[in-house]
């Protein structure tokens, strides 16, 4: 228990809102997270897997309703419309307490509220953070003790007067006298709500991901971002690695990309170049905070991964399979007879039978997907094999380096460059990517996803770019990361893909490598700098001359184009755009010219 006199009377005042039978306050212990998987089991939301093939796991499915982060359902209840801008949907924040008060009043019947107190980075660096999650899902618990450093210590952290995001979750399946439970509980009705005066989340209806997990999208990323521009950090949707040349030299770099794009295969690459190394220190998030130096140094706030199994396999991330092997759960991805799991491009053989993520039979004739593409491993990041030994540091690590990236089939190069720290902030914000299956809509439909924020981005988009513009001004180039923008994914004139990826972006970080070391090997283009002729280490790699050139072919109509896109995409944001973002537009139509 807690004798933090906020929390006592914030969790008093929800149970006599919500009603539950009983209030547990989560300690974070094994035996703990053992009774909440037993519960599961019982009520048929968890299934053991094989105990020899995949130790202490779990398998879940969800509702077919709930299955990934509802955008349209997620609001920013600023005071005004314009504070949180036209890429986040706003409701007056009294208005909206009254549907939440409405729908949480008497949500909890018939079940257990859990506390969980948690603390996003390791306990006590003076870059984490503490919430408190409230929630009636078991299933809740057992993820947010994988995601996050959970239990008893960060309530001792905490103290009598310690500061904490509340973050109130229910599914909203209350169960009255005689109503059953079902093993996915959720409601029809969804919103996901963050109040940016108080720094508070309400999430009400799924159990799904970042809808439910709060300490991740909600908090590390939406709150986080509002609390960075206050206080002149920066909390961002990167994944964290650190590089290790032949030589020896260790250098860590942070990378933005959009939802599902690869994040986690890059934070876990294995190098197909040899003598270079990587290790991961985040697949997700990253909180960078500037050091006495002047440097920017960032922390992984979260302690696992969520990471998409889809695709997932021993030849595409073989750290990320050997980081699931034991204590993980799985959701949404299918079950093999021997009761492990299975998922599209796990094996290069599929099963010739499973159970599919909607229980029903399944074989390969049946030409379906056997996993929801948006199904999900939650491993611990200390299981990866290459996690990097200061992944826990308190004060993070330096970043030399920061990457910008989107799925985009032509036009946006393998690699280029930022000229300095403002045209690096102009890349970021000029992210667009095709969609993917992260969030309920089309897939595959191009959208702007500036700095991979616009699902994440807690105020308005506009004061967003002018925070990155600030923090540029407050050390000097020497010293802030070095800014690029990659694209694994340009395509031929057959739609296939030209560059391999996976183990061979190591070539494209071996040049930011040696561009963070000031070695000259670059040529300018309008976009920016990209490798020179010589510079990009393709050796070993089966790529002619002529696709390695597409790789970097743009026409003068296509930046003219992107240049015109830009422009009407900066409308929207009216006078919140930076004029230094204006100029940069300026400065690439001229070297278009
Ligand atoms: O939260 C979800 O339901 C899926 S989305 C997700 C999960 C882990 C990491 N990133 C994302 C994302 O959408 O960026
Ligand atoms: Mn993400």
């Amino acid at each position: 228990m807690t004798k933090n006199k906020k929390l006592i009377q914030w969790v008093n005042e929800m149970a006599a809102m919500c009603q539950p039978d009983k209030i547990h306050w989560c300690d974070g212990s094994e035996a703990e997270y053992n009774r909440m998987a037993n519960i599961l089991v019982k009520r048929g939301s968890f299934l053991k897997l094989n105990k020899t093939k995949r130790p202490n796991s779990y398998y879940a499915v969800s509702d077919p309703t709930d299955v990934a982060r509802v955008e349209d359902r997620t609001y920013i209840c600023g005071d005004s419309e314009e504070e949180v801008g036209p890429t986040n949907n706003w409701m007056a924040p009294d208005d909206m307490k009254k549907i939440l008060k409405d729908l949480f009043t008497g949500c909890m019947k018939g079940r257990t509220m859990y506390v969980i107190p948690f603390s996003m980075g390791p306990i006590g660096s003076p870059i984490s953070q503490i919430g408190v999650e409230i929630s009636d899902s078991p299933y809740v618990v057992c993820n947010m003790r994988i995601m996050t450093r959970m239990g008893s210590a960060v309530l001792d952290h905490l103290g009598e007067d310690g500061e904490f995001v509340p973050c109130m979750h229910s599914v909203g399946y209350p169960l009255e006298e005689g109503k059953q439970d079902v093993p996915w509980p959720c409601n029809r009705i969804k919103y996901i709500v963050h109040f940016p005066k108080e720094r508070a989340i309400w999430s009400f209806g799924s159990g799904y991901g970042g809808n439910a997990l709060l300490g991740k999208k909600c908090f590390a990323l939406r709150i986080a971002s509002i609390m960075a521009r206050e206080e002149g950090w920066l909390a961002e949707h990167m994944l964290i690695l650190g590089v290790t040349s032949p030589d020896g030299v260790k250098k860590y770099i942070a990378a933005a990309f959009p939802s599902a794009c690869g994040k986690t295969n890059l934070a876990m690459l294995t190098p197909t170049i040899p003598g270079w190394k990587i290790e991961t220190v985040g697949d997700d998030i990253a909180w960078m905070k500037f050091g006495a130096d002047g440097r920017l140094y960032a922390i992984n706030p979260e302690a696992g991964f969520f990471g998409v199994a889809p695709g997932t396999s021993m030849s595409t991330n073989k750290n990320a399979m050997l980081s699931m092997t034991e204590n993980s759960i799985f959701t949404n991805v299918a079950l093999t007879e021997d009761n492990d799991v299975w998922w599209e491009g796990m094996t290069d053989e599929k099963p010739s039978h499973l159970m599919d993520w909607l229980r029903r039979d399944w074989n390969p004739t049946l030409h379906r997907p056997a996993a929801h593409p948006n199904a999900r491993f939650t491993a611990p990041a200390n299981q990866c094999p290459v996690i990097d030994e200061k992944w826990e540091s308190p004060e993070g690590v330096p970043i030399s380096a920061i990457l910008f990236g989107g799925r985009r089939s032509s036009v946006i190069p393998l690699v280029h460059e930022a000229f300095n720290w403002n045209h690096g902030v102009f890349m970021g914000s000029m992210i667009t990517s095709e969609t993917t299956a992260a969030a309920v809509g089309a897939v595959g439909q191009l959208r702007h996803d500036p700095f991979a924020m616009l699902p994440f981005c807690g105020y308005n988009m506009g004061d967003y770019f002018n925070h990155w513009v600030n923090i540029g001004s407050k050390s000097t180039e020497d010293k802030l990361p070095k800014m690029f923008y990659v694209n694994w994914f340009r395509k031929n004139d057959k739609g296939k893909f030209i560059w391999p990826g996976y183990g061979d972006n190591i070539r494209v970080i071996k040049w930011v490598f040696e561009r963070t070391e000031g070695v000259e090997s670059y040529k300018d283009m309008p976009f920016g700098r990209i490798p020179n002729d010589t510079a990009l280490d393709t050796n070993g790699l089966d790529i002619s001359a002529s696709d390695l050139k597409d790789l970097f072919a743009v026409t003068k109509e296509q930046v003219e184009h992107e240049v015109a896109e830009i422009n009407s995409y900066y409308a929207k944001f009216g006078n919140h755009i930076p004029a230094e973002l204006k100029e940069e537009v300026k400065l690439l139509a001229k070297r278009a010219e």
